[in-house]
């Protein structure tokens, strides 16, 4: 009986390398492709540009590959179990950097039923990571970036958004990945907070900070990074100027706006009740939504509604029949807000929400309620999770500390152990070859 030959795939693009890999793979046995979800692309490296169904007609007619299967983790272990490869085939090029524990543990699994580990010369040909860098470039075009969200969020069961203000924050949340349990987890887009895009400025979260301004931000992120973005459109401003937000962001491929059920000078909803906030009428900010809907150009571009019901303390029954309004009226999101500690009110919003309505997305900031994972979450049918500020409250205690000490011991010797060598971060900064 012929062996076996497990070989795993994420590419979109087919090169003399992967052929060559395939080939070395069929001299051993039929060649079983593991070829990886959407998902888990999406996990661990960019966001594939072609989809599961287009990838697999890429193998499907190479007359080396026997069967086409698909593996939906990083991790190999589920595949090597069911389909018990006789052989796993593999560019050696993962012995080292963030393919080594899936590395290790493809060994130990195959170590469990006596199969083996065959590794051929990686071929680093320069051309092939220039495609890399093309295709890459490519999914940061406004088209391509602007049609992500919705996909993320009909591929996964929780999207994460990270909060970005600069080009650097947006680095990190493009680039900061996590493994576990041979999986990998990274976040799947940015929210440009206006409470955070104002800080970064020095300027209160008061709809102060002008679009010119806060474009100016969008434009830094897109620079250099890939994934989708939302941007926290505030009230969205007199309708008559929504519309024009609506086509500027559309335009340049931001995924979804979000804007807030609030009229007049907007504070931070984090202030609650403490601020004086007066909450739009609904037939008023259904107006706005539909108007925004009715400018839209392509189906990729989201509008989100934003109910501030709950923050205001206006009762729970307040709160749903608005979030249905707006979804009468168009928005293709829920944006459901709270500053308790304790989830119940989110949890309850969410469980009376998803009686009646089971498709729109749900989306929630748990500043407040940061206890709660996304799994549990996900449970109560929430769809995308937005962590608002966590970066800029990161970095503000780190710089205050180091302006402290150097100031304190009239040197900076004693701040240097939390301070990051500069060639670590340089290394974060692509240079266009
Ligand atoms: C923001 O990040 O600017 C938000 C979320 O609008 S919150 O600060 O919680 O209101
Ligand atoms: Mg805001």
């Amino acid at each position: 009986m012929s062996k076996t030959v497990y070989v795993a795939v994420s590419t979109d693009i087919l090169h003399g390398g992967h052929i060559n890999l395939i080939r070395n793979a069929a001299g051993l046995g039929d060649v079983m492709i593991g070829l990886f979800t959407d998902e888990a692309v999406a996990s661990y490296k960019r966001f594939p540009l072609l989809d599961y169904q287009e990838r697999k007609k890429i193998f499907e007619d190479l007359k080396e590959v026997k069967t086409i299967v698909p593996q939906k983790t990083l991790s190999f272990r589920e595949n090597l179990l069911k389909y018990r490869p006789d052989y796993v085939v593999h560019g050696d090029n993962w012995k080292e950097g963030v393919l080594s524990p899936v590395r290790e543990e493809v060994i130990e699994v195959l170590k469990t039923y006596g199969g083996e580990l065959v590794e051929f010369p990686y071929s680093a040909n320069p051309a092939y990571k220039k495609l890399d860098s093309y295709f890459r470039d490519q999914s940061s075009l406004p088209d391509q970036r602007r049609s992500k969200l919705k996909k993320m969020i009909a591929m996964k069961p929780v999207v994460t958004a990270m909060e970005a203000h600069s080009g650097l924050t947006g680095l990190i949340v493009e680039k900061t990945v996590v493994y576990e349990e041979g999986g990998a987890r990274q976040f799947d887009a940015m929210w440009v907070s206006s409470l955070c895009d104002s800080t970064d400025k020095g300027k209160p979260d008061i709809e102060l900070v002008d679009m010119t301004s806060r474009f100016q931000t969008i434009e830094e992120l897109m620079e250099v990074t890939t994934k989708p973005i939302i941007f926290d459109g505030d009230t969205g401003g007199r309708q008559e100027h929504f519309v024009y937000l609506v086509r500027s962001l559309e335009r340049m491929g931001v995924s979804a706006v979000i804007i807030e059920d609030k009229t007049g000078l907007k504070k931070n909803s984090l202030f609650g009740t403490e601020a004086e906030q007066t909450q739009d009428e609904i037939e008023a900010f259904c107006a706005k939504i539909s108007a925004g809907k009715s400018v839209r150009r392509t189906n990729d571009f989201m509008i989100i509604a934003r109910c501030e019901s709950l923050i205001l303390e206006k009762g729970m029954e307040d709160a749903l029949k608005r979030c249905r309004a707006y979804v009468e009226a168009g928005a293709e999101g829920i944006m459901i807000h709270s500053r308790r500690k304790e989830p119940d009110e989110i949890y309850e919003f969410c469980d009376r929400f998803r009686e009646t309505d089971k498709t729109t997305p749900i989306i929630v900031v748990p500043t407040s309620f940061c206890g709660e994972r996304l799994e549990q979450l996900s449970e109560h049918g929430i769809n995308v999770v937005i962590y608002a500020n966590q970066l800029m409250r990161a970095a503000v205690p780190a710089m205050q500390e180091a302006a402290e000490s150097i100031l304190r011991n009239h040197r900076s010797e004693e701040a240097e152990e939390k301070l990051m060598p500069f060639g670590r971060i340089i290394r974060m900064i692509d240079e266009l070859e």
